[in-house]
């Protein structure tokens, strides 16, 4: 490296790296010798990061995750550095595409959504506050599926981003863990002795994370599956190829496939083991780590702060204890004291299907000696707090399990946090009182605002300067410029110019024409029933139907944007994709109404299709049943981007409407305490639909073939739904979602208002800085800070 220019760099990576000379390098070639060439410029910081975290003898922070939804990793990564301008100076100075060069990486889709993403921010963050901390989690060789759409219908293909080499990792064969499956426990010289009868290599590949301004590196390491024997060369030899090959291909399915589902319960056993397989391998490097440095395990709650991202790593309890009383034989209580002092655990859901349970025969046939120790330290809770058990009607309960073996429960939102203390922790919360905390999610505006949206970054800083990047929450400073009209137009010609290329892209793309100056109105997310996904598409055909009866009519132009997966085997929300792709299909070719209303649902919804269309929208659609989402951090990135919300008291909208300001969010629908009595009242859905002609017009279309081509069934389901049990309160919403949407038009049509209210939703949103969530986890649950200042780390 030394004085090289990167230019320089990246010629010489094209050539030494990939053996290509310029005049043939292909995009892809290009793409990978600039990431090489990025990445050389990590590598010291986080040698020194390294370094620093030794010296001082700092506590780390250990992120167990099943998902890091990192998406792409370049600009990123040259934005942190601060080399983006400079890169992008070399390709336009060779005459090349930096654009495509950039947009030819692969997304790394390896989460299913809010959990994996949040996951992903929190590392940025922690590496830009300069915490020494790894996330741990698995490489999957296929992220979340890849959506296609066949006639309106989602399609799953398999995600393949591993085909092409991971640029940004190194691999670390010397880094490996044998870990075991079922099997055999017995006594042996007082101690308990696991003999496992099954088991795969976990091997380490490290991606270094770099924080802003380049200053300091941590570490995600990924745990990939291999065999502990490569061949049956018995089996070969005796011609039996398949079975030979078969040690190898069982243990790389662990590592295969990220788990595309995260409510429902299929593929438990390969779930169960791949949860086990990362914490197993993720606690002993970490003890590992302590023991190259320190003797006393005792003080192990000093140096090591682990989280459990949700349940999934819930095991890290009794593997925890295992490993400090079965094999370094502190005594169980001791064992206990010492693994509840280092681990910690964050609730992401209070979904009763999402919070995982394992039958005691699997859990006992997989991991035998892990369910005796679960069995121990339910006696032992239960002994000194009688009234909660963590098994139940032959179930492990793995809320209960975590919240159990944790110094600090917390939860994602103020509400969310709340509502866990009153509903599933009810009876743990009464026993610990001190244990729940809150931790409002966040996000990075590195990526959420100056990466993605640099048109809108560029106003804010030349109006404050760039020091909301490292805090955002100087972008307050915004505010006095909003009396300024000449900030609000910039404001608005940087909206307006993403807009513009987001309409190219839906014309080139998708073979959509929209308007840009209409309302681009945006729902993105996991498609579920508690998201309400079909609340959206009922009032935009409400909508249609008004705008028909009365083309004339004063109405707000919109754009309405879909995006998101439905898991494989969930079939409502499968259905309601195929209604909204049907809805849009009518409605788009719609002459009456063809320009006042279009429908947009572009297919596979990933990161970086959120980076396309954030800084575009609007209106965020932020709508889900009153107490069903914990948090949501989309619309944080929302509200940070300047788009209003219209969305329901619910999760962190509650936080961010109080931010913001009540005039500047589109408010509707019931609180969390309104649902619950709601849904005691007897037919409250037909209530509903008596009393809104529009919203029984709407659901008549679904019955009436109008968006099957005449088949009175294939919606009928959806229909059905919404009019019987309607256990999410669609129905009972409706008007008043309807009430709100055309607050949202009406404000919409008075340019000035509409530039002012997003203005002061970007001036106000910097405290929903994922920095801003380390920093509170860091003082009140993990007791971690920096080692030193950062500049002086990186001076050193
Ligand atoms: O559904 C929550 C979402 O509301 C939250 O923002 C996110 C991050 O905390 O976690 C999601 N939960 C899950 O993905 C699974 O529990």
């Amino acid at each position: 490296m030394g004085d090289q220019t990167l230019k320089d760099a990246i010629l010489s990576h094209l050539k030494y790296s990939l053996g290509k000379d310029a005049d043939h390098a292909t995009i892809y070639d290009w793409r990978v010798a600039l990431s090489l060439a990025t990445r050389d410029r990590i590598v010291d910081p986080w040698f020194q990061s390294t370094r620093a975290t030794y010296r001082a003898g700092a506590k780390r922070v250990y992120y167990l995750s099943m998902e890091f939804l990192i998406g792409r990793l370049l600009e990123d990564a040259m934005v942190n550095t601060g080399i983006l301008d400079e890169a992008k100076a070399a390709f336009d100075g060779m005459g090349l595409p930096f654009d495509k060069i950039i947009h030819d990486e692969p997304d790394a889709a390896l989460g299913n959504g809010g959990l994996g993403r949040l996951a992903a921010c929190f590392l940025e963050s922690l590496s830009t506050l300069g915490i020494p901390a790894y996330g741990y989690g698995i490489r999957y060789e296929h992220g979340l599926f890849r959506q296609r759409f066949d006639h309106g219908r989602q399609v799953e293909e398999p995600e393949d981003w591993l085909t092409q080499e991971h640029v940004w990792e190194f691999e670390r064969p010397e880094a490996a863990f044998e870990i075991g499956f079922a099997g055999e426990t017995f006594e042996n010289g007082g101690r308990t002795v696991w003999r496992p009868n099954e088991s795969v290599m976990a091997q380490a590949f490290d991606t270094p994370v770099i924080g802003w301004k380049g200053e300091w590196a941590n570490t995600l390491r990924l745990w990939g599956a291999l065999p502990t024997k490569v061949l049956d060369l018995g089996l070969f030899n005796r011609g039996d190829y398949a079975g030979a090959a078969e040690p190898e291909a069982l243990a790389r399915t662990i590592s295969r496939v990220l788990y595309p589902d995260d409510t429902t319960d299929e593929g438990k056993a390969l779930r169960l083991k791949q949860e086990y397989f990362f914490t197993a391998a993720s606690l002993r490097d970490i003890l590992r780590r302590f023991e190259s440095e320190h003797s006393d395990l005792r003080d192990l709650p000093k140096k090591v702060a682990i989280q459990m991202n949700d349940t999934h790593p819930a095991i890290a309890g009794p593997e925890l204890v295992r490993l400090l009383h079965d094999e370094r034989g502190l005594p169980f209580a001791d064992a206990m004291m010492v693994a509840r002092g280092c681990l910690n655990y964050t609730n992401h859901t209070l979904l009763p299907e999402a919070l995982e349970r394992w039958s005691e025969g699997l859990m006992g046939h997989l991991l035998p000696r892990h369910m005796r120790l679960i069995e121990m330290i339910n006696e032992s809770h239960s002994q000194q707090y009688p009234g909660v058990t963590i098994i139940e009607h032959d179930q492990v309960k793995m809320g209960e399990l975590s919240f159990v073996m944790a110094s600090k429960v917390n939860g994602v939102s103020a509400l969310h946090t709340e509502l866990m203390k009153e509903t599933v922790f009810k009876d743990l919360n009464g026993l610990h009182p001190e244990r729940i905390v809150n931790q409002t999610n966040g996000v990075t505006p590195r990526r959420w605002l100056k990466t993605c949206n640099p048109g809108l970054a560029g106003v804010v800083t030349q109006a404050i300067g760039d020091g909301w990047v490292g805090d955002a929450e100087k972008l307050v400073e915004l505010e006095p410029h909003i009396a300024d009209s000449g900030f609000l137009e910039r404001f608005t010609a940087a909206k307006r110019a993403n807009k513009e290329t987001l309409s190219n892209w839906f014309g080139t793309e998708l073979g959509v024409k929209v308007d840009p100056s209409a309302m681009f109105d945006v729902q993105i997310k996991r498609i579920h029933e508690y998201k309400r996904q079909h609340l959206n598409i009922l009032e935009t055909i409400a909508l249609w139907q008004e705008m028909r009866d009365n083309p004339n009519g004063d109405w707000t132009p919109r754009v309405v944007v879909f995006g998101g997966k439905a898991a494989p085997g969930y079939h409502f929300a499968k259905d309601i994709i195929y209604l909204i792709n049907s809805v849009a299909r009518v409605v788009n070719a719609d002459p009456i109404t063809s320009k006042l209303l279009k429908i947009v649902y572009p297919p596979n919804y990933n990161v970086t299709l959120a980076e396309r269309l954030i800084p575009a929208t609007d209106l965020s659609e932020q709508i889900s049943t009153a107490g069903k989402e914990a948090s949501g951090t989309g619309n944080m990135k929302f509200a940070l981007n300047g788009a209003m919300t219209v969305g329901t008291l619910d999760g962190a909208n509650v936080e961010i409407r109080e931010h913001v300001g009540a005039e500047n969010f589109f408010l509707f629908g019931m609180t969390a305490q309104e649902v619950w009595a709601r849904r005691e009242v007897e037919d409250h859905a037909g209530q509903a639909i008596a009393a809104d002609p529009k919203l029984a017009r709407a659901l008549d279309s679904l019955r009436n073939g109008t968006f099957a081509d005449g088949d009175h069934d294939r919606f009928r389901g959806i229909a059905d739904n919404v009019s019987g049990p309607d256990y999410f309160l669609v129905a009972s919403d409706f008007s008043d979602y309807w009430r709100a949407s055309r607050e949202a038009d009406a404000a919409f049509r008075d340019p000035a208002r509409w530039a002012r209210m997003t203005a002061l939703n970007t001036a106000r949103s910097g405290w929903f800085s994922s920095d801003r969530t380390i920093r509170g986890y860091a003082s009140e649950i993990w007791d971690a800070l920096p080692p030193k200042p950062l500049r002086s780390i990186a001076a050193a």
